[in-house]
């Protein structure tokens, strides 16, 4: 299986979307590093919306396969620049992630994940383990 490294702001839903991905039951556990394991690197939301760390990201991403931009199916902006996937030279897919939320617009989060020049992107909820299935065939590839 290729290696994830999840990014996204603080609440995007990474840290559930690896627990969906495990198959373990999702429980709210606020991520104060970043977590390296087997196939999936799970990053702090902070690291996103700090200007110094972002590119302390960048770098970090060579230890992925794939990188995800994660943005939450209910938001009302994205933290991600236009073509900011050139920043690193892995493959950089879109998660819209929360897709299950009352107010989710994944169509309108897909288009700024697509300006950010993610070419693929997945729809994913962590709760209902919608999409859960398609990204790991993808992974699994
Ligand atoms: N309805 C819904 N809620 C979700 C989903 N994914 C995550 N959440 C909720 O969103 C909140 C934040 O989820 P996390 O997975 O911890 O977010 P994170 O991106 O890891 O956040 P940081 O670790 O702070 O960077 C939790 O209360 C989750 O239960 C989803 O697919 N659907
Ligand atoms: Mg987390």
């Amino acid at each position: 299986m290729k290696k994830l490294m999840l990014v996204g702001r603080v609440a995007a839903g990474k840290t559930s979307l690896t627990q969906a991905l495990r198959g373990e039951v999702i429980h709210y556990q606020k991520t104060q590093s970043i977590h390296h394991g087997a196939t999936l690197i799970d990053t702090p939301g902070e690291y996103i919306e700090t200007r110094q760390l972002g590119g302390a990201l960048a770098l970090y991403a060579y230890e992925a396969d794939i990188v995800g931009l994660v943005l939450s199916a209910d938001e009302p902006y994205s933290p991600f620049s236009p073509n900011i996937t050139g920043l690193v030279n892995r493959e950089v897919i879109g998660i819209v992630s929360g897709i299950d939320k009352p107010r989710a617009r994944p169509d309108r989060v897909e288009k700024w994940l697509r300006l950010s020049g993610c070419k693929r992107i997945f729809f994913v909820s962590a709760v209902t383990g919608e999409g859960i299935p398609e990204l790991i065939a993808y992974l699994d590839q």
